[in-house]
């Protein structure tokens, strides 16, 4: 895919807010921290276009990037922000969780997990809401410079029995040596292609 164009739009607070649009949408989502930035400006070539933060729970909105004049890229808020004050956790599940199960536009979510990292609980009941919704889940794991590829081997074999999973549908990914962007990039235009 050539990114022609890439520019933030809006930031909603709920399913109502999202901007009105027929352009397919695609959403990232994970525990804050996990890299959803990063691997959102690798996708887009744009490095600075998704504020990358190491302070987890700053984002916490639906924070919408338009791509081509085409479809739109949606930042989801992350999870798993124990630090955050509680109006912000309480304010997340309904806003989340609103869009998973409300947004037409929603072709599929790019689900972050750490490469180094055991899926937490928070991790499965996200990936429960999913199933719940319905919605296409395309399952990556990030931030595979900092293992070695035995190590990746044994995480995904842990991951796959955390989550029920098979390991292989992971697509392992590093922002800082953008490993796995191409093939994440085909597979997303193969769920945006039009079924016949
Ligand atoms: N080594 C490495 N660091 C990463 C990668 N992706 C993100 N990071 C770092 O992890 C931290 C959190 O990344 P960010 O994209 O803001 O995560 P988000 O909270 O999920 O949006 C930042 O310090 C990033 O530089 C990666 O693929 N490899
Ligand atoms: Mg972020």
């Amino acid at each position: 895919m050539i990114v022609h164009s890439a520019s933030f739009e809006i930031s909603a607070t709920s399913l109502a807010n999202c901007p009105e649009s027929d352009w397919p949408e695609l959403a990232f989502a994970g525990r804050s921290n996990v890299g959803k930035s990063s691997l959102v400006n690798c996708l887009l070539n744009r490095k600075g276009l998704v504020r990358t933060s190491s302070t987890p729970g700053r984002t916490q909105l639906l924070n919408f990037f338009a791509v081509n004049e085409a479809l739109y890229f949606v930042d989801l808020p992350g999870y798993g922000f124990a630090k955050a004050p509680r109006s912000v956790r309480e304010r997340w599940m309904p806003m989340v969780r609103g869009y998973l199960t409300g947004r037409s536009n929603l072709r599929a979510v790019v689900w972050l997990l750490d490469a180094r990292r055991e899926p937490s609980d928070e991790d499965l009941a996200f990936l429960d809401w999913l199933e719940e919704a319905g919605v296409p889940t395309l399952p990556v794991v990030t931030k595979v410079d900092k293992i070695s590829r035995n190590q990746l081997a044994r995480q995904l074999d842990t991951i796959g029995r955390r989550t029920g999973l098979d390991p292989d549908l992971f697509i392992p990914f590093s922002a800082v040596t953008r490993q796995g962007r191409d093939v994440l990039w085909e597979m997303i235009a193969e769920l945006l292609t039009p079924q016949a």
